[in-house]
C-alpha cells in the first residue's frame, strides 16, 4: 500500500476528531487562547502519530475508533511542543506547518500558554475518554508510558540536551539526543495501542525495538531533509540545524554517512516487522509507514 492512500483513509477523520474534542473557554477572557490553540492543531500537520497509532492498533483490531483518544492527546502533545519549541527562547522560528509561528501569530505569551493548556488536555481527555473502551489497568499503563516519553528521559530531556548541545555537545549524543526528543513519544505511539490490546510479551518486545528504530529513522530523515529540501517544501525554516550550530545526524557524520544510518536503522525496522508478520500478524500499514518514513521528501 502506498502511503498517500493509507493516509487518505484516516486524514478526514483525524483533522476533524482533532478540532472537535477541543476544549471551549467558559469565560470571554479566554477566547483568544482557545484560539492559539486551535490555530497550530488545524494548521497542515502530516499526521504521522496518529497514523501510527493506527497502524499498531490494526494488529490487533479491526474495529479502530476506539483507539482515537490516545492519538489524539499524542497529537495535541506533539502540536504542543512545537509551538514551544518555535519560541525565540527555544530554535525561534518564524513559520511552522506552512504558516506564521504560534507566537507570530498571538505574541510569546499567549504561544507558552497554549502549549501549556494543550498538553493539560491531552491528558485530561486521556483520562476521560480510554476508560470508556480499555480496563483501567491497561489504560493506567499507556498513560504512564506516554507521560514518561514526554518527561525528562524523553521529549523534555531530550529537547534540552539538544538546546543545550549547540554548545557542547559530543558526536556521540546525537542518537541519544534524537532518541528522546523525537523518538520516544514515536515509540509510544507504537507501544500505546499494544498496551491497550492483548499484546503478548514476544511481540511487545518486538514492537518495543520495531517502535525504537522507526523514531531514530524518523528524526535522523528530518536531519537529512534540513539541509536537502527547500523551506517551501519543508513548511518551516531549511538549513535551521546548521545555521543554528545544531548536533544533527548530518552535522556529526556527514550526508552520504546519514543516508547509510537511515538505510540500516530502516533494516533494522523492517526485521522486527517482518518476525511479527511471521506470528499471523497483518502488518501492512505498520510497513506502509515505515517506507514512507525513509522515503518522505517534507
Ligand atoms: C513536553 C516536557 C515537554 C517539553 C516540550 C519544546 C519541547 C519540549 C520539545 C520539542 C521536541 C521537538 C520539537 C521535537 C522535534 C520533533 C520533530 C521532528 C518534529 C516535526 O514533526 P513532524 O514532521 O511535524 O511530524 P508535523 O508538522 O508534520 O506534525
Amino acid at each position: 500500500m502506498n502511503f498517500d492512500l493509507f493516509s487518505n483513509q484516516f486524514r478526514a477523520e483525524i483533522d476533524a476528531y482533532l478540532i472537535k474534542h477541543l476544549p471551549v473557554a467558559t469565560s470571554p477572557y479566554c477566547e483568544i487562547l482557545s484560539e492559539a490553540m486551535r490555530y497550530s492543531v488545524r494548521a497542515k500537520g502530516k499526521r504521522v502519530r496518529p497514523l501510527l497509532c493506527i497502524a499498531s492498533y490494526a494488529l490487533f483490531e479491526k474495529n479502530l475508533y476506539k483507539i482515537s483518544p490516545y492519538w489524539a492527546a499524542i497529537e495535541w502533545i506533539h502540536t504542543y511542543s512545537l509551538i514551544h519549541d518555535d519560541l525565540p527562547a527555544l530554535d525561534n522560528d518564524d513559520y511552522r506547518r506552512g504558516e506564521l509561528t504560534n507566537h507570530k501569530k498571538f505574541g510569546d505569551s499567549t504561544a507558552i500558554l497554549a502549549g501549556d493548556t494543550l498538553n493539560a488536555f491531552a491528558f485530561e481527555h486521556l483520562c476521560e475518554e480510554l476508560p470508556l473502551h480499555f480496563s483501567p489497568d491497561k489504560c493506567l499503563k499507556a498513560i504512564s508510558l506516554l507521560a514518561k516519553a514526554c518527561g525528562l528521559n524523553g521529549m523534555g530531556g531530550g529537547q534540552f540536551m539538544d538546546i543545550s548541545a549547540e554548545r557542547n555537545g559530543t558526536d556521540a549524543d546525537v542518537l541519544f539526543i534524537h532518541s528522546a526528543k523525537t523518538g520516544a513519544i514515536l515509540q509510544s505511539c507504537v507501544l500505546g495501542p499494544a498496551i491497550l490490546t492483548n499484546c503478548n510479551d514476544a511481540v511487545y518486545k518486538l514492537l518495543s525495538n520495531f517502535g525504537q528504530s522507526i523514531g531514530l529513522l524518523f528524526q535522523i530523515v528530518d536531519d537529512i531533509l534540513d539541509v536537502t529540501e527547500s523551506s517551501e517544501i519543508l513548511g518551516k525554516t531549511a538549513n535551521k540545524d546548521i545555521l543554528q550550530g545544531k548536533l544533527t545526524v548530518v552535522s556529526v557524520y556527514g550526508l552520504d554517512r546519514a543516508r547509510e544510518l537511515a538505510k540500516n536503522t530502516y533494516k533494522n525496522a523492517q526485521n522486527d516487522l517482518s518476525k511479527i508478520g511471521n506470528m499471523g500478524y497483518d502488518t501492512e500499514f505498520l510497513k506502509t509507514i515505515l517506507d514512507y518514513f525513509l522515503e518522505r521528501t517534507y
